[in-house]
């Protein structure tokens, strides 16, 4: 007997569809993805513009299959070659999607914001607006007013407060998408959670730790290429990590006093991807200068970022 979804012709056909969040950089939209999908698929950081390229989540529920796609955070007058390509990446982030949410912090409503509506509301694509971070208002009294003082903004299809740190009402909202998009049948299995690689996962994890450990003394272009990614017979994964920097004083900041910095982004990194692909991992890292690597097409399509 084969009780594979695709050979039970009687069901219903249940839904599919694509969900784009957008937004300015640093709302939660990555976030976001990780709470929905109970799993960390895209990185996260309290520095803007952690995301660089797209990165789609699989989220499947009963007779429901949504792909989600975080996308970087949309802001004026990227710089640099890597900055525009993320950029380019976020403002053609609704193309194809069936529901676009705009993710915003619930406590503000900036000039950023009312670009990202701009950009987004001139499609035909039903925008929800999502209000996330909800947990820093002090009480949850204060939710409701702020929903109708964003209510004239646009028409938007929903308007949903969240948080993504806490969980609270991603599951109504992943419910309410569930029902949003057109009838269809899931086109992955229940179980795949991201169509993005497993080697760019890895070296997004590395780059998330980097983020977070360095502070602003490390700046935005700090990219990191996997040289090794090997899987051994009994299981460990063995990583080669090269992590690209501009200066001198970046490598040195990287390294830190005796190795110290360098060992900790690597002890960090490694528990999250042995966490995220559950086996052990080897990891060993390599600071290289390249420099205006973040300006150069070929080496930001060599990290992975743009085509
Ligand atoms: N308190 C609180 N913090 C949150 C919440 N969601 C995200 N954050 C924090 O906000 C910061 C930015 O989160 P990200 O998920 O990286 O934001 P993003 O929109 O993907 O940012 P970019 O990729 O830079 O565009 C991080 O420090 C998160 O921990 C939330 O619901 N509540
Ligand atoms: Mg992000």
């Amino acid at each position: 007997m084969n009780f594979k979804r695709d050979d039970d012709s009687l069901s219903s056909p249940g839904h599919f569809g694509i969900v784009a969040l957008v937004g300015r950089p640093n709302v939660g939209k990555s976030s976001l993805l990780n709470q929905i999908l109970g799993s960390k698929i895209s990185i996260v950081s309290r520095r803007p513009q952690t995301t660089w390229r797209e990165i789609d989540g699989i989220y499947t529920d009963g007779e429901s299959q949504l792909v989600i796609i975080d996308s970087p955070g949309m802001h004026k007058r990227p710089e640099r070659l890597l900055s525009k390509v993320a950029n380019q990446s976020a403002r053609g982030a609704g193309s194809g999607a069936d529901v676009i949410c705009q993710v915003i912090d619930a406590r503000y409503w900036r000039a950023e914001d009312q670009d990202v509506l701009e950009h987004f509301s001139r499609r035909e694509t039903p925008l929800w607006l999502i209000l996330n971070k909800v947990d820093l208002f002090p009480s949850r009294d204060q939710v409701l007013p702020r929903i109708e003082t964003l209510r004239d903004k646009y028409s938007w299809g929903h308007i949903v407060p969240v948080s993504a740190r806490s969980g609270y009402n991603c599951n109504h909202l992943s419910g309410l998408l569930g029902t949003a998009v057109p009838e269809g049948k899931a086109a992955y299995p229940a179980e795949i959670l991201t169509n993005t690689s497993p080697r760019f996962l890895a070296a997004e994890l590395i780059r998330e730790q980097i983020f977070r450990q360095m502070g602003d003394e490390i700046p935005y272009c700090t990219g990191v290429v996997l040289t090794a990614f090997d899987e051994h017979p009994d299981g460990r994964m063995e990583i080669d990590a090269e992590i690209w920097c501009e200066t001198a004083g970046q490598k040195a900041a990287l390294i830190g006093a005796g190795g110290a910095r360098l060992k900790n982004i690597g002890t960090a990194a490694r528990r999250q991807i042995s966490l995220v692909f559950e086996r052990p991992v080897l990891l060993s890292q390599r600071v290289k200068i390249r420099k205006g690597w973040a300006g150069d097409r070929r080496s930001v399509s060599a990290l992975g970022y743009g085509e």
